[in-house]
């Protein structure tokens, strides 16, 4: 998708120009991996028209892999309009999604084996509520993902004018079973699972209730904790400007995926926290740093580093 924004500090209803951005929470993981050195595939489904190939454009030049997209005619790419907010103004998001070539997708259409041909399959709760048969679609990933041998991390990634809480809940509860790592906010493990309780409380009592052994919980200037095989980890969230915080949580799954691949809880937690503060820093949804400079942001908040 693209994101329409005013200039920071003008409004939706006024401004004369909007700036644009491609957008879309898993090319924002796909975008933020392939940044620090990941092999990372993204599909999806397009319209062959200039906007779809702005879309291409962009990842490929992050070195995302597009080979599985599927282009389509007649359809529109989904949009939306955001607001980046300035205290005491919260930032507000219209979308323009109806009829969309990522809506019209199916199961059929996609190639299971190369879509699956990876260590990882991400997928997010925003995809499954985009456009009616999008939930199947995404609960057929997780199994595919699964029966193919990927490890199969799900981001709850809640958002309201999607889709009821019940609705969001009743898709991770029945994609649960494929899940190997789940991602999830304090408040949306709140208000989709009614749990109470600290984070670490929280990841640990979602692990029960959803029976998936590895559950990540962030809870924004609080940083981020994890229940991992039975054992608690935790990262504080570094000292941040943020001038635009759309698209942090996908940079922060990106950070996770990534010490995932690498083999520790920890590690995953501090990387995510470090990208997640630098997609804050920065205009748009993705997150585009290097390896080292993420790295550096995590081993030392606020350093300054010259080269
Ligand atoms: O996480 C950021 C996403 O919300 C943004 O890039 C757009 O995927 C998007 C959505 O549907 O909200």
């Amino acid at each position: 998708m693209l994101r329409l924004s005013p200039a920071p500090g003008e409004r939706l209803r006024e401004c004369g120009e909007l700036r644009v951005h491609v957008a879309g929470a898993e090319a924002n993981v796909a975008v933020a991996l392939a940044s620090v050195g990941v092999s990372t595939r993204w599909t999806s489904a397009l319209p062959d028209t200039v906007l779809g190939r702005r879309v291409t454009d962009s990842l490929s030049s992050a070195g995302v892999v597009l080979d599985t997209v599927r282009w389509t005619a007649g359809e529109r790419l989904g949009l939306y309009f955001a607001e980046i907010g300035s205290p005491p103004r919260p930032t507000s998001v219209v979308y323009d999604r109806a009829r969309t070539a990522f809506g019209s997708l199916t199961a059929d259409d996609l190639d299971w084996a190369a879509v699956c041909d990876s260590e990882i399959l991400h997928l997010t709760g925003i995809t499954a509520a985009v456009a009616p048969g999008s939930d199947a679609l995404v609960l057929r990933a997780a199994r595919e993902g699964r029966e193919r041998g990927a490890l199969v991390v799900y981001d709850v990634n809640y958002r309201a004018a999607l889709s009821a809480t019940e609705t969001a809940a009743a898709v991770t509860v029945a994609a649960a079973p494929d899940i190997d790592v789940l991602i999830c906010r304090a408040e949306d493990a709140r208000d989709l699972f009614g749990l109470t309780g600290d984070p670490v409380t929280l990841a640990r009592d979602l692990a029960g209730k959803l029976d998936i052994t590895r559950v990540v919980v962030t809870s924004g200037a609080d940083g981020a904790v994890a229940w991992w095989d039975g054992a608690s980890f935790a990262a504080p969230a570094l000292p941040t400007v943020a001038v635009d915080r759309i698209g942090a949580g996908d940079a922060f799954a990106a950070g996770v995926l990534w010490g995932v691949l690498d083999g520790s809880p920890g590690d995953a937690l501090r990387r995510g926290t470090a990208m997640a503060s630098l997609a804050m820093s920065v205009h748009g949804d993705q997150c585009r740093f290097s390896a080292q400079e993420v790295l550096d942001v995590a081993q030392g908040a606020g350093r300054e580093v010259r080269r």
